[in-house]
């Protein structure tokens, strides 16, 4: 018998610990209403991989993975995610199960990178958690806020009239801060246009690593507009390059991609290579990650917000949740579910008040109803990982 089940599990229940008997994959097809254009391409239909973490007193918490299609973003993919999940992450949880949410890292700390993969199940585990001890998860991370503040993130669009048109209809719904893509040869124009138009709203940029130093007369103009902050101009690894740029502009980097983990806050922050972080859930690793970081930020004094992946409603409630953490001190991209989506896979959908806020949700765990029959009729492919020495089940 494996570790996990029977006897050794059946102690530690009584203990109050956790007690893994399954991790379900369902891969679902969303269209998005509209196609998303960043510096590294368009998406215009996410292919997301949903997990369930099931316990054996049949309780249920949900995680979403936030690999792209394509390793564009970041090294990681959906295909790749669900190899690793299901080829590594169930295999190391089965032979060292987890006995709380907070020591699911420990289980993993062995594996390399991947760290959308393993938020994705240690983020279920945390629904899981807060589930069965009957509070919502935003509470059981230690959030100290019931309303969170929010912006948007608007893609690359067709023309600037277009783009107006877009940054006015978020301004009009309320939306606290606009960030706007871009890449070489559609920036200062966009930044210029929408500064005209809008004026002294909270507006920042996301490059996307688009640029590099050789583009510093870019970043001389944008320091011009008052944007909050500039977003991931450089390479991911390019900390070095990053710290330079920050000596030579008075606004503020924000570093996305280049974040993976905690000693990457340490050492950004140790060479001046930004000024606030985007915590992105996926892209560090889980809750457990994203909490640390965060409190690094916060003995700094370095704002940090919460990103997006446009990700549906279980990976929006996450977001929420987190967000509610001290230190989320500025407007996350956690916008409402009808931005992306004709239906959403949790009920109700995330909705946005019109002073740009949103409220955490009072139920227990993500605080969100999921919708399984929807998540069926979606889905494209299942695998169940049962932990006990059977081995994963194939399903449609
Ligand atoms: O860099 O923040 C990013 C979407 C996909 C990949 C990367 C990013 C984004 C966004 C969208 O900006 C944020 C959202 O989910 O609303
Ligand atoms: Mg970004």
């Amino acid at each position: 018998m494996l570790p996990g089940l029977g006897g050794i599990a059946g102690s530690r229940n009584k203990m109050g610990g956790l007690n893994l008997r399954q991790l379900t994959l369902r891969e679902i097809g969303m269209p998005l209403k509209h196609a998303f254009e960043t510096s590294f391409g368009v998406t215009t239909e996410r292919r997301i991989i949903i997990v369930e973490a099931l316990d054996e007193s049949g309780a249920l918490g949900y995680g979403e993975c936030t690999a792209m299609e394509q390793p564009l973003f970041n090294h990681e993919s959906v295909d790749a995610a669900w190899t690793v999940i299901i080829g590594s992450i169930c295999p190391m949880l089965s032979s060292m199960p987890p006995t709380s949410a907070a020591a699911f890292a420990n289980s993993l700390s062995s594996i390399r990178g991947n760290r959308m993969a393993i938020a994705a199940v240690e983020n279920a585990v945390w629904d899981l958690e807060a589930k069965l001890r009957g509070i919502p998860l935003w509470k059981h991370l230690g959030g100290v806020r019931e309303t969170i503040n929010t912006g948007v993130s608007i893609g690359l669009q067709k023309s600037v009239d277009v783009l107006i048109e877009k940054v006015a209809k978020e301004v009009d719904a309320g939306y606290q801060r606009i960030k706007l893509k871009i890449k070489p040869g559609h920036d200062i124009k966009l930044v210029d246009a929408v500064r005209a138009r809008f004026g002294n709203i909270l507006l920042s940029v996301d490059a996307n690593s688009a640029y590099t130093l050789d583009d510093i007369s870019v970043f001389e103009a944008l320091d011009d507009h008052e944007l909050l902050m500039i977003e991931q101009p450089l390479q991911p690894g390019d900390l070095i390059d990053h710290s330079k740029l920050q000596k030579k502009i008075r606004t503020s980097i924000c570093l996305d991609e280049s974040i993976t983990s905690l000693r990457d806050a340490e050492q950004a922050l140790e060479i001046d290579a930004c000024r606030i972080i985007n915590i992105k859930l996926g892209r560090v690793g889980g809750h457990t990650e994203a909490k640390r970081i965060q409190e690094l930020a916060l003995s700094k004094n370095i704002p940090v917000w919460c990103g997006g992946m446009l990700e549906t409603g279980v990976g929006r409630a996450h977001n929420i949740a987190m967000a509610t953490l001290e230190g989320f001190s500025l407007p996350g991209d956690i916008s409402a579910s009808a931005r992306y989506w004709d239906e959403d896979i949790v009920e109700s959908p995330v909705v946005v008040s019109p002073d740009g806020t949103i409220n955490a949700p009072s139920g227990p765990g993500i605080g969100f109803e999921v919708r399984d029959d929807l998540i069926d009729s979606l889905c494209t492919r299942s695998e169940s990982y049962p932990f006990s020495p059977a081995k994963a089940v194939v399903g449609s």
